[in-house]
C-alpha cells in the first residue's frame, strides 16, 4: 500500500493528452482579451483594460483548479476511498498535489493583487502592456508548475468515477476469493448487480456494487476482483480487493470453488481464507463452496450453486442474522432526552425510528 504508483504508467497505452495548464491558460487568456474597458479617456481605457485581463486570468485559472480539484473538496473522501487511491497511487500522492494545487491557487491571487495595484503606477499604455506581459508570464509558470499535480488529479478523479460510491453507513457484504472461483456470479444472484462472467481468471478488475433487500436494511453487495494471497506481489485489482474486505466489509462471503474449474487448488484457497481470518479476527467472513451443481463433495461448509440456486436461501439467512443490527440502542438517557414519544405536531416519533448506529466491521 506505501509503493508510489505512477497515474501516467497506467494510461501508458492512452495517446498523451497537452498539459492541463495548455488549457487552463487557454481559456483565461481568451476571456481576458474580451475585455471591454470603460473610461472616458483613452488613458483610462488603457489602464482599466490591463486591470481586467490580470483580474479575469487570474481568477478564471483559479476557477479551474477549483473545478479541478471539486470531487475532493469537502466533504472529501470516505475512509474507502482514501485507502483505494493509496493503493492506486501510493500514500499521500493526492494530498500531496492537493496541497500544492491549493498554494499555487494563493500564489496567483497574491499575484494579481500586486499585478493590478502596479497598474496604478504606470505611465503609459506601453508600460502597461509590460505589466500585463509580465504578468502573464508568471501566472502561466505557477500554473504549468502545478501540472504534474492536476495529472494526479484527474487520474485519481477517473479512478474513482470507474468505482462505486459505497455508503459508509450501510450494511456491506463483499464478495471475494481467488480469481475464476465464481464470485461475480454469486454477486449476480445475491443482488442487483449484473457483472461480467467468465471463464478465466482476472475477469473482474474493479470493486462494481449491487444492492439487495435485506428486510431490515439495504444491503451493499461488492464484487471484488480474485486474490491470489501471494505475499507481497499483489497486482492492482487484487489490491483493490483487499482493501475492499479489510476497510468496506460488515460481512466478507468468501467463495471457494473445490471442484478445480477455477484453475486453483482447494489448499491455496484455504490457505487465503485462513490468512484472513487471522488479518481481520473481528470481522464475520461467511466460507462456502460453490458450483455444487457440478458434484457432491463431503465437505462442512455450506455449498451453493449461481447455477441452480442450491443453498442460496440459506445463505440469505445466515447473512442476514450477520447483519442484523444488535441492539445497539443509544444510552437510555439520550434515548429519553429530546426525542419525546409524541411530537408537538401529533407524529409519532417513536425511538424505533431514530436513527441507530451500525455496526460496522472491527479492524484488526
Ligand atoms: N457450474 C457452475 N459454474 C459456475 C458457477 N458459478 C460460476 N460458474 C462459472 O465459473 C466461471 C467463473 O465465474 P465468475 O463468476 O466470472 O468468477 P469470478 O470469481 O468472478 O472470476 P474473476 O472475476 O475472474 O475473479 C464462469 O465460467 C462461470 O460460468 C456455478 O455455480 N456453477
Ligand atoms: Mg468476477
Amino acid at each position: 500500500m506505501t509503493r508510489a504508483r505512477s497515474p501516467a504508467r497506467r494510461r501508458a497505452s492512452t495517446p498523451r493528452r497537452p498539459p492541463p495548464s495548455v488549457e487552463i491558460l487557454d481559456t483565461a487568456f481568451h476571456r481576458a482579451s474580451l475585455a471591454t474597458p470603460h473610461g472616458e479617456t483613452k488613458p483610462e481605457r488603457d489602464r482599466r483594460r490591463a486591470q481586467l485581463k490580470i483580474v479575469r486570468s487570474g481568477a478564471t485559472v483559479v476557477r479551474h483548479l477549483r473545478l479541478e480539484t471539486r470531487r475532493f473538496a469537502k466533504p472529501g473522501l470516505t475512509e474507502f476511498e482514501r485507502a483505494l487511491v493509496a493503493g492506486a497511487f501510493g500514500d499521500g500522492t493526492l494530498d500531496r498535489a492537493l496541497v500544492r494545487i491549493r498554494r499555487a491557487e494563493e500564489r496567483i491571487r497574491g499575484l494579481s493583487r500586486e499585478a493590478e495595484a502596479a497598474t496604478r503606477r504606470a505611465s503609459g499604455a506601453e508600460e502597461l502592456g509590460d505589466q500585463v506581459r509580465a504578468y502573464y508570464g508568471r501566472l502561466s509558470s505557477f500554473v504549468r508548475e502545478v501540472d504534474r499535480d492536476l495529472e494526479i488529479v484527474r487520474a485519481v478523479t477517473e479512478f474513482l468515477r470507474n468505482r462505486p460510491r459505497l455508503d459508509p453507513a450501510a450494511p456491506t457484504l463483499v464478495v471475494a476469493g481467488f480469481p475464476n472461483v465464481g464470485k461475480s456470479s454469486l454477486v449476480a444472484k445475491l443482488s442487483s448487480a449484473r457483472p461480467k462472467v467468465a471463464d478465466y481468471p482476472f475477469t473482474t478488475l474493479s470493486i462494481a456494487v449491487g444492492h439487495a433487500d435485506l428486510g431490515f436494511d439495504r444491503l451493499q453487495v461488492v464484487d471484488t476482483p480474485g486474490v491470489l494471497g501471494r505475499a507481497h506481489r499483489a497486482n492492482l485489482a487484487e489490491e483493490e480487493a483487499t482493501t475492499a474486505v479489510g476497510r468496506a466489509a460488515t460481512v466478507v462471503l468468501f467463495v471457494i470453488d473445490p471442484t478445480g474449474g477455477s484453475g486453483y487448488t482447494l489448499e491455496e484457497q484455504e490457505a487465503l481464507l485462513a490468512k484472513w481470518r487471522e488479518e481481520y479476527p473481528r470481522l464475520p467472513i461467511v466460507d462456502v463452496e460453490t458450483k455444487s451443481d457440478l458434484g457432491q463433495r463431503a465437505t462442512r461448509r455450506l455449498r451453493v450453486s449461481a447455477l441452480s440456486g442450491e443453498g442460496i436461501d440459506t445463505l440469505w439467512t445466515t447473512l442476514r442474522r450477520l447483519m442484523e443490527p444488535k441492539g445497539e440502542m443509544p444510552p437510555i438517557e439520550e434515548a429519553t432526552e429530546e426525542v419525546p414519544l409524541v411530537a408537538d405536531d401529533g407524529g409519532d416519533r417513536s425511538p424505533a425510528t431514530a436513527s441507530r448506529p451500525r455496526r460496522g466491521p472491527e479492524r484488526a
